[in-house]
């Protein structure tokens, strides 16, 4: 996949059919709407907010007193489980679609929002009767099924503070996620399907939850119809069946009233070094800018308007894309639990054209594949019901938006590239369709109320060089859970404090558009799945016989990056190179998940380092891409260059 460059000319304006119905119709609104939010970010944030219900209005609307620790709307009572449901059920709106689910084997639901306010108020009760109250950090680790959607709300209702885990990560994972939390309870299922397999989503639970003695309770949504004989048994006092749990709970389930500033969820994501953090998100400012972002950014029109987001709630995108801000917004949305190949690989195409979906947020990574994957796909089934489309996650090479654009949105269709990251909370560079000209591979400007820019190291504006957010915005996060100093040093720390530093790369160009370049640390974006290097290193060195672990990212066809693993084998631990790949291999599966399998294991007996002992990954970048290596004089060896080439290609 090619770096977007400046060197894309062509520029799409939004249709005057779009623009003429849009929120904001011109780039003269745009630019208006953007001047007053940084000339007057209070006046402009206060507006917005106040277009939700709050039980007791704000005193403040940002309290800088203690930065970079900003607080939005403080004194401010609200909660966001109103906003996203009742607010729609006491307007009339109840018998609106929530949620329109289809299950992988072909089966489906239909929730409305009155009975969304049910199934959650139920599930919220289940979680009370278990002993769970206000401030408990509850694990969520279950598949996409409308469940889930459920059960973050229900411990929003409750002031529980949801740790959602994708449902893709291994036993290790949630362990180290549990504990960091101290969650008291887990929520999950007895399985899920996956490219036509059962999956038993319980089992992994378990034997992650082995050592935890937080945990008091596991909470189980039945998705197979026959119950599971579970690998671990079931733990009685521990184990309850959702089913069981909800006959005897009420629907009806007052929504706890939390301040602006209280947690509402934590979701852990990789860094450059060290474990994974725990993100932490408040109510107020995330609530006000999920709302904002979705209504402006996908131009809903909860009326008519069938929107559909093929993230999985297990990351950021789910939380403020399908959950909190779609909801808010009251719009109805299509759920999908399962594989987009699954039975074929026209699914996707299949469920838009069964539920007449609108609007359509997939990754530049699924992109990719359906164009390997064949137009007919696409061509047998009927599209014509979509208007707007947007990607996530990873810069998208301009070959694949112009696939998006003439394929999937019969070129009338605006797609909007959204920058943003699990610590943004929502969209920060967006096209605003309708008022803003997209440029294919260009995440374009900045939305209203953010204020971007590209800095070199010392601060100063250029060309080409390394995002920077300029202003706190309400919906970021609020530290990393139990580690206030990493925040600081993490996100704060490269400018002095006067700019948030968000780890991307990013080229301005003449219009004042954004081309995202990628990261500049040592994150690597697999399908648009952050995986610190570090993180994959410190598995690889906990097997005996390896000595030192060297993980890069280099391009790849689909999944826009892919990992390439340098490993050393300790002096007289040598052994079949494919035996100790696959051990390597399992302990990936087993101490991340198999999304973080590397494409390539590389044994070698040493790896370039500096004089002063520091691998120069650079080189080892250089080395995979097979690029021109430049002055390897620093090295304390140049002669280990040759032999990882020769590795490489053989
Ligand atoms: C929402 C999400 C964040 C990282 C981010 C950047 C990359 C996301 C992008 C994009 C280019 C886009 N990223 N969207 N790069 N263009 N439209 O993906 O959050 O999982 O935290 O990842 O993803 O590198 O820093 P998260």
């Amino acid at each position: 996949m090619s770096e977007p460059t400046v060197s894309e000319t062509r520029l799409f304006q939004p249709t005057a059919d779009f623009a003429s119905q849009s929120h904001l119709g011109s780039l003269e609104a745009y630019r208006a709407l953007h001047k007053r939010s940084i000339d007057d970010p209070e006046g402009f944030w206060s507006e917005v907010a106040s277009e939700l219900t709050w039980m007791k209005p704000w005193d403040k609307v940002l309290d800088e007193s203690d930065a970079p620790f900003y607080k939005w709307f403080t004194g401010g009572k609200t909660n966001i489980t109103v906003n996203c449901i009742d607010r729609h059920v006491e307007a009339g709106n109840g018998d609106r679609v929530a949620i329109y689910w289809e299950g992988e084997p072909g089966d489906s639901r239909v929730l409305t929002y009155a009975d969304m306010q049910k199934e959650v108020s139920r599930f919220a009760n289940a979680l009370k009767a278990m002993g769970i109250g206000k401030g408990d950090s509850v694990a969520v680790y279950l598949p996409m099924v409308p469940e889930l959607a459920i059960a973050t709300l229900a411990c929003a209702r409750i002031g529980a503070v949801h740790s959602v885990i994708f449902a893709g990560f291994s036993a290790e994972s949630i362990k180290d996620r549990v504990l960091d939390a101290s969650s008291k309870a887990v929520i999950t299922s007895d399985g899920t399907y996956r490219r036509g397999k059962e999956l038993l989503t319980k089992n992994i639970v378990d034997e992650g939850i082995a050592d935890c003695e937080c945990i008091k309770n596991v909470l189980v949504v039945q998705r197979h119809p026959e119950k599971e004989p579970f690998a671990h048994g079931w733990v009685e006092g521990r184990d309850h069946w959702y089913h069981d749990l909800a006959k005897n709970a009420s629907d009806e389930c007052a929504p706890e009233e939390m301040d602006a500033e209280d947690m509402l969820f934590l979701l852990y994501t990789s860094g450059s070094t060290g474990k994974p953090k725990g993100i932490m998100h408040t109510t107020g400012g995330y609530m006000v800018g999920t709302y904002l972002t979705s209504k402006l950014t996908f131009d809903l029109k909860p009326e008519k308007d069938v929107y559909w987001c093929t993230a999985d709630v297990g990351w950021i995108t789910g939380h403020s894309y399908i959950v909190y801000g779609p909801m808010q917004n009251g719009v109805s949305q299509v759920m999908y639990e399962g594989a987009p190949n699954y039975p074929a690989e026209n699914r996707f195409w299949e469920i838009v054209e069964k539920y007449k979906v609108s609007i359509f947020y997939t990754a530049p990574t699924a992109i990719r594949a359906f164009m390997k994957w064949g137009d007919d796909h696409v061509t047998k089934h009927d599209l014509s019901s979509l208007r707007l489309l947007g990607t996530v996650g990873e810069p998208i090479n301009p070959e694949a938006w112009m696939w998006y654009h003439r394929m999937i949105g019969a070129e009338k269709c605006p797609i909007v590239d959204t920058w943003w990251q699990t610590e943004t909370g929502g969209h920060m560079l967006t096209p605003l369709p309708g008022a803003i000209a997209t440029k294919p591979g260009s995440a374009t400007v900045p939305f209203p109320g953010i204020d971007a820019a590209v800095l070199d190291e010392d601060g100063n504006e250029v060309e080409r060089g390394i995002l920077a957010i300029r202003k706190p915005w309400p919906s970021m996060l609020r530290g990393i859970y139990g580690d206030p100093e990493r925040y600081k040093s993490t996100y704060w720390c490269k400018w002095d404090g006067k700019y948030y530093f968000p780890g991307d790369g990013a080229i301005k160009d003449e219009d004042g558009y954004f081309w995202i370049t990628g990261r500049v640390d040592d994150v690597v974006n697999v399908s648009g799945h952050r995986i610190g290097t570090a993180e994959l290193e410190s598995v690889f060195v906990e097997h005996p016989a390896v000595a030192e672990s060297a993980v890069i990212g280099v391009p790849h066809e689909i999944k826009g990056q892919g990992l390439v693993a340098f490993v050393i084998i300790r002096t007289g631990a040598e052994g079949d190179e494919d035996v100790m790949r696959k051990e390597l291999t399992s302990m990936v599966d087993s101490k991340i998940g198999k999304f973080a399998r590397p494409e390539k294991i590389i044994f070698s007996g040493d790896l370039p380092k500096t004089r002063s002992g520091k691998i120069m990954r650079r080189l080892l970048r250089d080395i995979a891409e097979d690029r021109p290596l430049g002055n390897i004089s620093t090295l304390a060896d140049p002669s280990v260059v040759e032999i990882l080439k020769d590795k490489i290609k053989g």
